[in-house]
């Protein structure tokens, strides 16, 4: 009988304890499929952030870091510049990396470090029980926001894609989606570019990859994945912001 599909080497044989309908799972898998495609999973390294993507230490079987909360660039940067022939990537969620981590991921990027980070924005803190994040939409409903966040005293979502595409190092920043299965065909495609970026040497890689939140949101998953297309998209537009090959070509 033809195997049409089977779980990639790179995922340990578990089953997922995401909360259900949580898309951190989707992205574990394919990530670890991009992982299998290009042969890279002997040599990977991931380094993971404090958030529910530590979790992914359970799923992935690769070798792993753990860092503290925002330190995975700083981290990831030792790692790849004492082991350059590793395949490095951080997985960091929106608190990690825009919050307590935003100054280690914008000198990482300003510096090209040569690894590629992966940044699943689900606009909300999950893991400790859905305060606002920086990315938080306007008038989402968070703990810390019970009336909606309010840009007179919140302030507007910070678009990470857009502000470190401006740096001059870095080679790709894109976001994707993951709410619907051709946006997830799309986010794979992404990851393998950013990881293709690295074992090519070119440098810094970032997806920023648009989730959901359904424990924290307090919606079904299903309605979580309707807000993503009503709400997220429009706030956070999928593209491509910086791609130095195609700035070369
Ligand atoms: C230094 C430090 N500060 C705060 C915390 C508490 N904390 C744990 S996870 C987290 C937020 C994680 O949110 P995010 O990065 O958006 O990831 P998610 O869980 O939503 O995937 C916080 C504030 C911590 N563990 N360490």
């Amino acid at each position: 009988m033809e195997k049409i599909y089977t779980r990639p080497n790179a995922l340990n044989k578990s089953v997922s304890g995401y909360c259900p309908g949580c898309m951190h799972s989707t992205i574990t898998k394919i990530t670890a499929q991009v992982i299998d495609e290009l042969g890279i999973g002997e040599r990977t390294v991931c380094v993971l952030p404090v958030g529910c993507g530590t979790l992914g230490a359970l799923y992935w079987n690769l070798d792993m870091v753990i860092s503290a909360h925002g330190r995975a660039p700083a981290v990831a940067t030792g790692v790849k510049r004492v082991s350059p022939d590793s395949v490095v990537f951080t997985y960091q969620g929106d608190g990690d990396l825009a919050s307590i981590g935003l100054s280690e991921i914008m000198h990482a990027a300003n510096r090209g470090e040569n690894y590629t980070v992966l940044f699943i924005n689900n606009s909300i803190y999950g893991m400790t029980g859905g305060q606002m994040a920086p990315t938080t939409l306007v008038g989402q409903k968070t703990t810390t926001t019970p009336g909606g966040r309010n840009p007179d005293t919140d302030g507007f979502p910070m678009k990470m894609a857009e502000l470190i595409a401006q740096l001059t190092s870095p080679v790709y920043v894109a976001r994707f989606a993951v709410n619907t299965p051709a946006y997830i065909n799309k986010a794979k495609e992404g990851i393998r570019k950013a990881f293709q970026n690295q074992l090519d040497g070119k440098g810094f890689s970032l997806v920023e990859i648009l989730s959901n939140c359904p424990t924290t949101w307090g919606m079904s998953p299903i309605d979580t994945l309707s807000y993503i297309n009503d709400n997220t998209l429009a706030e956070f537009p999928l593209g491509v912001f910086k791609d130095r090959e195609e700035e070369q070509s």
